[in-house]
């Protein structure tokens, strides 16, 4: 297992759209465990394939709190079979160090996928889990939380991530 680096915005990466996974391979069950252990490393929610660079349609969940034991969901070939109802959630993402904003979203979801096994499963999902699968998929569509702001905060994230990553391009 291995601690992946992730990747930040505006990294192109990110915006690459993810591929259906056709075959559960030794490898996509190795991808799947360094994506839990880079999750748990940040410490993240959740984590996309396409974050560390891979684009398959996989994505880990653990909304666990620190207090509960951990509770590691593995998503494959994720789809939101049915959406519910409308929610304001403070959302960070792994790829915007530092940045949180409030994004509107379903309030409650129905999820199918398969799991690290290849077997197929349904959750219903709401509260931070909901919130979660949502930014999630996203990732696997190249769509990151920045398109989902208003203008007057997209333009300020733009610019403090682009700096960013300009300070650390040229401090090294
Ligand atoms: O760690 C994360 N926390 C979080 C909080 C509110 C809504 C979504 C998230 S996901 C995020 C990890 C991440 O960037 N996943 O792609
Ligand atoms: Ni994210």
């Amino acid at each position: 297992m291995a601690v992946r680096t992730i990747l930040h915005y505006p990294d192109p990466r990110l915006r690459e759209k993810a591929r259906p996974v056709a075959e559960i391979t030794p490898a996509i069950k190795q991808l799947v465990d360094d994506m839990a252990e880079t999750m748990y490393a940040a410490p993240g929610v959740g984590l996309a394939a396409t974050q560390i660079g891979e684009p398959h349609r996989i994505f880990v969940i653990d909304t666990a709190n620190e207090d509960e034991p951990s509770q590691l969901r593995v998503f494959i070939n994720p789809e939101i079979v049915q959406r519910d109802g409308e929610v304001t959630w403070e959302e960070g993402c792994l790829s915007f160090p530092g940045v949180v904003e409030e994004i509107d979203r379903a309030s409650k979801v129905r999820v199918r996928a398969m799991d690290r096994e290849g077997k197929v499963f349904e959750l219903d999902a709401d509260g931070l889990l909901a919130v979660a699968v949502q930014h999630e998929l996203d990732h696997l569509e190249g769509v990151l939380m920045i398109d989902r702001m208003g203008a007057l905060k997209k333009r300020i994230v733009d610019r403090k991530m682009r700096r960013r990553a300009e300070t650390r391009a040229s401090a090294r």
